[in-house]
């Protein structure tokens, strides 16, 4: 017979009153084994924001370089110039996937890659031009918050993140994907990823594209050498970020999370097991429970696999994100996590979930879809 954990109790008086869960309550529901009332808690919070809808969207990736100046030991991405697989894409080669990307029907480009020591600022600026005159339709989600500080540096104005993000939003960039955040915390940032900005850089980024009007998005890394305690504090922080964007009113704000389970495979951290899928659930529903101001709770199927990404979407997850192609099959990129998912795959899956799917663009609004053309439905509705 199912036991129902005590301290879930407190939690769920909370949650169904619509009160703010504490740092102790993020700590508990970490800790707790009782993981069918915290599904149960966080899918009442997802069903009052989204009821049966579940977003997807049809999206290309494009890791411009894995060459980078850092050395992550969580990362298996990266490699030194010159060495063994190492890449960077000229101006033709992002044309051409961006090309492909459009005529595949993808309504959003995500792009990251190294930091590379020797591309100019102008390599960026250029790559956002043609993508965006190769189609001005495509939503161009782009640099981690630890590229835009890197491109700061290049472009020889360290300190002018706003003069950074505005030529790059001239450019052509739509918004920030949630990358680089890793987990909030000074000893594990040391040990894990010394060098990488730490979070008030992070914070700093994302808070000036906020005031510029741009959405960004929020990730975690977990499942590594963090504690609990670390996790949690993490919540905390971007909830308090995103109080602040949305008190300040400038239109920027965070639009989803994206909890990351480390992939420990050929990285410096290969000798860790990794998260559980146990694990993953609880992070996700977490997610949903303490970001009560985050509208979206994605999970990305590529690392959490599709499978228990459609589980999830009973444990707070309304946002299924991957690189999937409206008629194709598409991979990640230079990665080991490749996976396949047609669209038609993943709409099966959320629907057999017992959800109903819904195309959207970066900035959620639903899509009208006819093979490869695709528009935005209020366009449609008001035409
Ligand atoms: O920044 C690196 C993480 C991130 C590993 O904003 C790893 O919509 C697991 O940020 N195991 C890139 N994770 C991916 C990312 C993302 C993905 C999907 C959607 C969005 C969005 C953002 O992946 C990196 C880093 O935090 N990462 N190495 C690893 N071994």
């Amino acid at each position: 017979m199912r036991v129902m954990d005590e301290k879930l109790k407190k939690i769920s008086e909370k949650v169904y009153a619509g009160e703010r869960l504490s740092f102790e309550d993020g700590m508990a529901i970490l800790q707790t084994e009782d993981v069918w009332t915290l599904g149960e808690l966080a899918n009442h919070v997802r069903q009052k924001m989204h009821g049966r809808v579940t977003y997807y969207n049809v999206n290309r990736h494009l890791n411009y370089s894995n060459v980078c100046a850092l050395s992550c030991k969580f990362c298996a991405f990266y490699r030194k110039r010159g060495q063994d697989g190492a890449y960077e894409y000229d101006l033709d080669r992002v044309k051409k996937e961006a090309k492909e990307a459009a005529e595949a029907g993808a309504t959003e480009i995500h792009i990251v890659g190294g930091l590379h020591p020797y591309l100019p600022f102008e390599y960026y600026t250029e790559m956002l031009e043609a993508i965006r005159d190769i189609s001005p339709q495509i939503h161009i989600k782009a640099f981690t918050a630890v590229e835009i500080v890197h491109f700061a540096r290049i472009s020889k104005r360290p300190k002018d993140l706003v003069g950074v993000l505005e030529d790059l939003k001239a450019a052509g960039l739509g918004s920030l994907p949630g990358g680089g955040a890793e987990i909030f915390d000074d000893r594990v940032h040391d040990e894990a990823f010394k060098g990488k900005i730490r979070s008030d850089m992070w914070f700093r980024v994302h808070k000036t594209a906020h005031e510029l009007g741009l959405m960004s998005n929020a990730t975690m890394l977990y499942g590594h050498i963090e504690s609990l305690e670390d996790r949690v504090q993490h919540f905390m922080q971007l909830r308090d970020a995103q109080d602040e964007a949305i008190e300040k009113g400038h239109g920027g704000r965070f639009q989803t999370i994206i909890p990351l389970p480390f992939i420990p495979d050929k990285s410096e951290l290969e000798h860790l097991p990794g998260p559980s899928g146990l694990d993953n659930l609880k992070m996700l529903a977490a997610s949903r429970l303490m970001l009560d101001n985050f509208a979206h709770v994605k999970s990305f199927w590529i690392m959490q696999t599709l499978q228990l990404s459609e589980l999830a979407l009973n444990f707070g997850v309304d946002d299924m994100d991957g690189t999937v192609v409206w008629y194709d099959i598409t991979k990640v990129g230079g990665s080991d996590t490749h996976q396949e998912v047609t669209v038609s795959d993943l709409r099966k899956s959320i629907v057999d979930a017992g959800y109903e799917a819904v195309e959207r663009d970066t900035l959620y609004r639903p899509i009208e879809r006819d093979g490869a053309e695709w528009r935005l439905a209020e366009e449609v509705v008001v035409s």
